[in-house]
C-alpha cells in the first residue's frame, strides 16, 4: 500500500490526503513529526519537509504539489486538474497563493496557538497573532472571497487542486481558534464550509478531531 509520511495536522499532508481520497487512493499515513527531521528521513526529503509520497516499491517524492502533479499522471481516475489549460493555469495558481500567501497570513495563528503551546510548551506571542489577524488575513480573505463569490468550485464546475488546497489552511485557522468571520466575507465561508462537507474533506476533520494520526 502506498505510503504518505507526515502528520494530519500539516496543512500540505492534508492537501494530499485530500486529493488521495478523491481519487479513491488506498494508503498508509506513517507519522513524521516536521521538527527535528532524522538524517534518514532527510534522505526522501532533501527540503527537510513533509509530506513525502512512496510507493510500494519504495519510489518516493517529496512536496505536496510534486506528489498531487505525479499522482493525476499515475492515477488519472477522479482528475483534480482541470482539462481546459487555461482552467489548469488558473487552478495551479490558486493552488500556489494557498500554499505561499494564504498560509503566511493564517500559520502564525495556528503556529503560536498550537504548535507553540502544544510542542515547544511556550506561551503564545499574542503579537504575532495580531498582526496575522489584523493586518495578514483582511486583503488575503477579500481576495479569495472575490475568487469564489457565488461558486461551487473555486474553478469550473468540479472539484480541483484548487479547492484542496484553498481549504486546507483554514483548518489550520480553525484549530488555532479563528474562524473566518461570516459577517465580514459571506462567500468565503460558505465556501469553505461546503468544500470541507466532501467526504475527502469530512473524514479527513473527522479524524483530526479525534486526536488521530499525528
Ligand atoms: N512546499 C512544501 C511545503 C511543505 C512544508 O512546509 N511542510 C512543513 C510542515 S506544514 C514542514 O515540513 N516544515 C518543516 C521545515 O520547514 O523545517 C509542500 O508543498 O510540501
Amino acid at each position: 500500500m502506498p505510503r504518505v509520511h507526515g502528520v494530519n495536522l500539516s496543512p500540505y499532508v492534508r492537501k494530499v490526503r485530500v486529493v488521495l481520497a478523491e481519487k479513491g487512493i488506498d494508503y498508509e499515513l506513517v507519522p513524521v513529526v516536521p521538527f527535528g527531521i532524522s538524517a534518514d528521513f532527510r534522505k526522501i526529503s532533501p527540503l527537510g519537509k513533509i509530506p513525502v509520497f512512496e510507493e510500494d516499491d519504495g519510489f518516493t517524492l517529496p512536496d505536496s504539489s510534486v506528489i498531487v502533479g505525479y499522482l493525476e499522471r499515475a492515477y488519472p481516475a477522479s482528475p483534480v486538474y482541470p482539462a481546459d489549460p487555461r482552467a489548469l493555469g488558473q487552478a495551479l495558481f490558486l493552488e500556489e497563493y494557498a500554499d505561499t500567501k494564504l498560509m503566511e497570513a493564517v500559520a502564525p495563528v495556528f503556529f503560536e496557538r498550537f504548535v507553540a503551546v502544544n510542542l515547544l510548551q511556550r506561551e503564545p506571542d499574542e503579537a504575532l497573532i495580531r498582526e496575522a489577524i489584523e493586518e495578514r488575513q483582511p486583503p488575503v480573505f477579500d481576495w479569495l472571497s472575490e475568487q469564489v463569490a457565488g461558486r461551487e468550485f473555486a474553478i469550473g464546475d468540479a472539484f480541483s487542486i484548487a479547492d484542496a488546497a484553498l481549504a486546507s489552511p483554514f483548518v489550520n485557522l480553525r484549530v488555532g481558534g479563528v474562524e473566518v468571520d461570516a459577517a465580514r466575507w459571506p462567500e468565503l465561508d460558505r465556501y469553505l464550509k461546503r468544500i470541507w462537507q466532501r467526504p475527502s474533506y469530512a473524514a479527513l476533520l473527522e479524524e483530526e478531531a479525534q486526536g488521530a494520526g499525528h
